[in-house]
């Protein structure tokens, strides 16, 4: 079995590669400019950078000045060699944002949003990138539930439908993705917090034939899921499944169980997890963009620590994707997979396609040999599989 394990290649949110290190209880410990940033980043294997707004100019910048820094900002990046992927709006930071942004109880901070966000859409299209992505940072609460929480959503999902209508009817090729994440910085992040909740919105918020496809969802993975010790690899699924995924996703490092910790690739984090995560990509043939949503550790200060940062995050995902490969190649798990992936058979597979469920019912019913023989099929295979996969990951199967 051979399949391939590359992905279309790698990007980084140009917010972490200015990232300077500082954190609530301590000062910038490192002062790299955009322009570096790029330079640095253009002699790396990333070949994609992705901007916040705010990134690049204040809230309040005149359009002039937008204007400049948007030609100036092209100009670097592409004499780096690095493609402007995805762009988005900083809901988040100004300080009017502080009771949410689509989702605010006030009209006016809700407006705020809405001309932040179809800016953000122009801006997109302007710099040619791919993907607007949507990470509601202060769409939630601190605890106090100041309103119906369905109410919150709704408002949530009809500021981003205006923004992505507004995209549609300027006519931009863009998509526009939810970026789900459990909380921080608010403390409850109720809406579309998670993949499937996400997923779940957009299925029922953008279901006009006009949103096929416009709206997908972006995990963060594994931080914003092992955050509250969830699983991102089921949740990896089933957005994989239902054809929510969008053709990126971001990825870092995390200790479980902790605030959002954006860790290079690797650190803290559960190789098994992360295996499955880039297993899970490549059974399914997905061939997107890993862009890279995670920072370098407050003791790395200079650009040669930087080059580092970023060459271990590539050389970590590679790693993966070389463990991944070594696993299709495998004879054991091609037969473990058999057993454990084995199609339906035909008098399943075709209960639902047949006239009546119920005939069918029926003969399943007279071919049933019983609970004790269905109890007596061969499950150690399970723990087989796993201790293969094991085997592969650790270098140690023979
Ligand atoms: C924060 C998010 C953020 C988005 C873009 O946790 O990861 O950085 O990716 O706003
Ligand atoms: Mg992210």
């Amino acid at each position: 079995m051979s399949k391939s394990v590359t992905p279309a290649g790698f990007s980084i949110g140009g917010w972490c590669g200015i990232n300077p290190g500082g954190d609530p209880f301590g000062d910038a410990v490192r002062n790299i400019g955009m322009d570096e940033f790029l330079d640095v980043l253009g002699k790396t294997a990333i070949k994609r950078v992705s901007f916040h707004d705010r990134d690049l100019w204040p809230d309040d910048a005149a359009p002039g000045l937008v204007t400049e820094v948007i030609g100036h900002t092209k100009e670097r990046c592409s004499a780096a060699g690095v493609e402007i992927y995805n762009f988005t709006s900083n809901n988040f930071s100004n300080p009017c944002f502080r009771s949410g942004a689509f989702s605010s109880p006030f009209p006016q901070v809700r407006a705020a949003a809405i001309v932040k966000g179809c800016n953000a859409a122009d801006h997109a299209h302007e710099f040619g990138a791919k993907h607007v992505i949507w990470w509601g940072g202060r769409e939630g609460s601190d605890g106090a539930y100041e309103q119906d929480p369905g109410l919150g959503l709704a408002r949530y999902m009809l500021g981003l439908k205006i923004c992505v209508r507004y995209g549609i009817e300027k006519g931009y090729k863009l998509i526009h993705t939810i970026e789900p994440k459990v909380y921080e910085p608010r403390l409850l992040a109720l809406y579309a917090g998670t993949g499937a909740s996400a997923a779940s919105a957009i299925r029922h918020y953008f279901h006009e034939p006009a949103f096929a496809g416009r709206v997908l969802v972006n995990p963060e993975y594994p931080q914003h899921v092992m955050m509250v010790n969830l699983d991102p690899v089921f949740e990896l699924g089933q957005l994989l499944e239902e054809g929510m995924l969008a053709p990126f996703i971001h990825f870092g490092g995390q200790i479980a169980g902790r605030m959002d910790c954006d860790l290079p690739p690797g650190f803290g984090s559960n190789v098994y997890t992360d295996f499955m995560i880039v297993l899970t990509l490549n059974r399914r043939g997905w061939n997107g963009v890993v862009e890279f949503d995670c920072r370098p550790p407050r003791t790395t200060t200079s650009c040669q620590g930087l080059t580092g940062f970023l060459n271990g995050a590539v050389g970590y995902w590679q790693m993966l994707e070389d463990k991944v490969a070594a696993y299709f190649a495998d004879k054991h798990i091609a037969e473990l997979e058999g057993a454990l992936m084995a199609a339906e058979d035909s008098t399943v597979a075709s209960l639902l396609t047949a006239s009546s469920v119920t005939k069918g019912v029926g003969q399943l019913r007279a071919g049933f040999k019983g609970f004790a023989a269905a109890a007596n099929v061969n499950t150690d295979v399970i723990e087989a599989y796993q201790r293969r996969v094991m085997g592969i990951i650790t270098g140690t199967a023979k």
